[in-house]
């Protein structure tokens, strides 16, 4: 059966939106306004999967959705909206957690490294996460989902439970007129030379809004001069940049860097190279704060503004929750045939 193509993402309300999530995901989102219906969630429900402070997650969500805007996703031809305000996504995950299994659960490497050693105490939303994702993604049968490197084992989990719910349900989807499958296989969109942005302290680790040192990442918000001394304190190594992409192999710090100036001009990192390579990371680093603060720095300033109102955030959540809502319930209505559910 062919799928209508549609796109949906999500970025968490947890503080501290970096570079990462801008080159990662959100600048995906607005490229791909273009040609899809789109999707972008503020997902809190997956927040809470540790804890939030309850006076704090209001603010992180309309910071999140005010990044949304300010980078350029048109709330009216788009739908932007906060997880919580759409029930359906937490009625689909418990379909799913049924589907799913609890071997495949255990193979997430995101699920081993936050909970870390204290596995005991990780709430069960952290480790049941993974399925949550998937209903957020298969309650709008969504066929493309930007994210950044680090989410692509969750994005083939989400295809492994369409098609175990498609494989267990086969004989109801038909029966009920939905053909051979139910659900498409969402395809991950993890595309260009910043997929994967880490840490400026420290190349083997990805740039995370969790991460206590807050010279590890450059923030949506910083302003010029914070982003500046950034760059300029971030880690290098001694050698001049390398003439050929193949060189920055073993020198993650600089391989980094590289890719951030590559992805926020809109080129490749041979291009970068043909550019800066042979040169001292002195001229290349002041080259990397003027392109970021051209970039980020009118974002930060209209996400500063967008945040002083949130009755108008809010309206846009609102609007936007009421929307997915629509497609979402037409979903619930057709899983709960196909699962057997007696309904009104
Ligand atoms: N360092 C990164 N490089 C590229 N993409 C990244 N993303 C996150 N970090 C990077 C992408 O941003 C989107 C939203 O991420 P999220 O809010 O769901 O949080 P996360 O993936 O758990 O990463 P964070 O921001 O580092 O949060 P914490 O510290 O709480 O774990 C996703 O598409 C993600 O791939």
């Amino acid at each position: 059966m062919a799928f209508k193509e549609r796109v949906f993402s999500g970025v968490q309300p947890t503080g501290n939106l970096h570079l990462g999530n801008y080159l990662g995901a959100i600048t995906k989102f607005v490229a791909l306004q273009e040609r899809y219906d789109c999707i972008y969630c503020v997902v809190d429900l997956h927040a809470i999967t540790v804890w939030q402070d309850p006076s704090e997650l209001p603010r992180a969500t309309r910071e999140v959705t005010a990044a949304f805007l300010a980078c350029g996703i048109d709330p009216k031809k788009q739908i932007i909206f906060n997880q919580s305000q759409v029930a359906e996504h937490a009625e689909l995950a418990w379909v799913f957690n049924c589907v799913s299994r609890m071997g495949w659960l255990n193979r997430m490497t995101q699920f081993k490294e936050k909970a870390g050693k204290d596995r005991e105490n990780a709430s069960v939303g952290l480790y049941v996460y993974p399925n949550l994702m998937a209903a957020d993604i298969l309650v709008y049968r969504a066929t493309h989902v930007p994210v950044g490197e680090d989410q692509k084992q969750h994005l083939e989990l989400s295809r492994d439970i369409a098609q175990k719910f498609n494989n267990d349900f086969g004989a109801s989807i038909k029966a009920h007129g939905y053909g051979e499958a139910f659900f498409p296989q969402p395809e991950p969109l993890i595309q260009g030379p910043a997929t994967r942005v880490m840490s400026l302290r420290d190349g083997s680790k990805k740039m995370s809004k969790s991460e206590p040192s807050d010279y590890s990442r450059i923030n949506l918000t910083d302003d010029a001069d914070t982003i500046a001394q950034k760059i300029r304190k971030a880690k290098t190594d001694p050698e001049p940049l390398p003439g050929e992409e193949k060189d920055l192999q073993p020198r993650p710090e600089a391989d980094n860097l590289v890719g951030i100036y590559a992805a926020l001009k809109g080129s490749s990192k041979a291009d970068v190279l043909r550019e800066f390579g042979g040169g001292q990371f002195s001229t290349f680093k002041t080259a990397l704060v003027d392109l970021s603060v051209a970039k980020l720095g009118p974002i930060g300033s209209e996400m500063k503004k967008l945040v002083q109102d949130p009755v108008y955030i809010d309206s846009v959540l609102a609007d936007g929750s009421q929307r997915a809502q629509a497609l979402a319930a037409e979903t619930m209505k057709a899983v709960k045939d196909i699962v057997g559910f007696v309904r009104r």
